[in-house]
C-alpha cells in the first residue's frame, strides 16, 4: 500500500479531480514516462499503462502525460491499466522541444522545488543557470542552485562573484558526495509531500546526489553503469523516488538543449536587475537597447549593471520573443484552418 500523500497528493488535488467525468476511478501520479506505456504509482503499488483512445487522440502531444502528472486510471489486474484522464496541470517544467521553433516538452508537472544542478568544474555556467531559472520562475517554481564536486578545486570567490546577481532569486547549496554532510542541508531543504525536479547536464552527479540524499542507490550513475555494463548513459528516462518518506525527487536525462518557452518579460527583468534600472528610463514603454534616457543603458555604461548579465538579457528576451510569437502564429493558422474546415462541412452538408 503507497500512502499517495508521500507522493503530494492533497486537498487542492482532490478538488481538480471533482472536475473530470472519472472523478469516481482511482488517481495516481506517473513516475516514469517509457516508449509505449507509463508507470504510475498508485495505493495499491505501481501499475503498467496506457492512454485510453480518447486521451491519446484527443490531445497534442506536449498534453500527453509526463513524470509528476496525476492521472486517473482504470485497473486491467494487479499489474496493468489504463490512462482515462489528466489532472490539470500546475507548476510544469517544459522546455522548446529540440529542432523545432514553438512546439513545447513536458519536462514533469505539479513541481514545487527544481534543483539546477552543475558542477564545480567545467560545467559551471552562469548563462545555462540564467536560462534555467528563466524557466524554473516562469512556472513559480522555487529554483534552487546545488553546485556539486565542491572537494574538486575551484575559485570560491570568483564563483561567488559570478553568482550575486542570482542568488537575490535564489537559495544556493554546495555539496560533495565525498562529504555526506554537505548534503543534509539540501535533504532537509525539501519537506513532505514537497516534488523536486533536478536538472542539468550529464554527468555532473545528479544521480549520485538523488542516491546521496536517500541514502541508498535508487539511480544508476555513470560509475555504477559502467561496472553493470549498461553503457554510460543511464538516465534515458526520467524517474521518479521518495525520499525517506519526506518528499518526491525526479531525476531526468541529461538536458543538452534547454530552449525556452517562456514569455514573460517582467520576471526577465526582474531576474537580471533591469527592472531596478528602468523605472527611471525616460520612456515607459523603453526597450533599453538604444532609446534616448536609458536608464538601463546608462547603467551598463557606468559599470552599475555588468555588460555580460545585461547581454544575456537581451539574449533571452529575443528568444523567448521568438518563440512566443511562432506559437502564436501556429494558434491563428490553426484556428484558421479549424474555420475552414467548418465550413467545408457546413457546404458539404448544405
Ligand atoms: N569528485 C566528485 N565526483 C562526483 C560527485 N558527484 C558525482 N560524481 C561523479 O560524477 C560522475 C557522474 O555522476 P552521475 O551521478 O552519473 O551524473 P548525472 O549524469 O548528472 O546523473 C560519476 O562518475 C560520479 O561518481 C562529487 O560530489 N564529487
Ligand atoms: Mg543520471
Ligand atoms: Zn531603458
Amino acid at each position: 500500500m503507497n500512502n499517495l500523500s508521500l507522493y503530494g497528493w492533497n486537498d487542492s488535488l482532490f478538488q481538480l479531480k471533482q472536475t473530470s467525468q472519472y472523478k469516481n476511478l482511482f488517481h495516481g501520479r506517473v513516475s516514469a514516462v517509457n516508449k509505449t506505456n507509463y508507470e504510475v504509482i498508485t495505493e495499491n503499488g505501481v501499475l503498467l499503462c496506457e492512454l485510453s483512445g480518447n486521451v491519446l487522440y484527443g490531445k497534442a502531444s506536449f498534453e500527453l502525460p509526463c513524470t509528476g502528472d496525476w492521472i486517473i486510471f482504470q485497473a486491467f489486474d494487479d499489474h496493468k491499466g489504463i490512462i482515462v484522464d489528466i489532472l490539470p496541470r500546475k507548476h510544469t517544467l517544459y522546455r522548446r522541444k529540440s529542432g523545432t521553433v514553438s512546439d513545447r516538452q513536458a519536462i514533469a508537472s505539479h513541481i514545487d522545488k527544481a534543483f539546477i544542478v552543475q558542477s564545480l568544474d567545467a560545467n559551471f555556467s552562469v548563462r545555462r543557470m540564467e536560462r534555467f531559472m528563466f524557466q524554473i520562475l516562469e512556472e513559480n517554481i522555487q529554483p534552487v542552485l546545488i553546485l556539486t564536486k565542491s572537494d574538486l578545486e575551484y575559485d570560491r570567490h570568483q564563483v561567488d562573484e559570478s553568482l550575486k546577481h542570482i542568488l537575490r532569486r535564489m537559495p544556493v547549496f554546495f555539496t560533495s558526495i565525498l562529504s555526506p554532510e554537505t548534503v543534509i542541508p539540501v535533504r532537509k531543504f525539501v519537506s513532505q509531500g514537497e516534488s523536486v525536479v533536478f536538472v542539468g547536464s550529464s554527468g555532473v552527479g545528479k544521480s549520485s546526489l538523488i542516491n546521496s540524499l536517500c541514502e541508498r542507490t535508487v539511480f544508476l550513475t555513470s560509475e555504477t553503469s559502467k561496472s553493470t555494463g549498461k553503457g554510460r548513459h543511464t538516465s534515458t528516462r526520467r524517474e521518479m523516488e521518495l525520499m525517506n518518506d519526506s518528499g518526491v525527487l525526479i531525476d531526468t536525462p541529461g538536458v543538452r538543449e534547454f530552449g525556452l518557452t517562456s514569455d514573460n518579460s517582467e520576471v526577465l527583468a526582474e531576474m537580471f536587475e533591469v527592472s531596478d534600472f528602468a523605472e527611471s528610463c525616460r520612456f515607459k514603454n523603453c526597450m533599453h537597447v538604444d532609446e534616448p534616457g536609458c536608464a538601463v543603458v546608462e547603467a551598463v555604461d557606468n559599470g552599475s549593471l555588468e555588460l555580460e548579465v545585461y547581454n544575456s538579457y537581451l539574449k533571452l528576451r529575443k528568444e523567448s520573443w521568438h518563440f512566443s510569437t511562432s506559437e502564436h502564429e501556429k494558434r491563428k493558422k490553426a484556428k484558421s484552418f479549424a474555420r475552414i474546415s467548418e465550413e467545408v462541412k457546413r457546404i458539404k452538408k448544405g
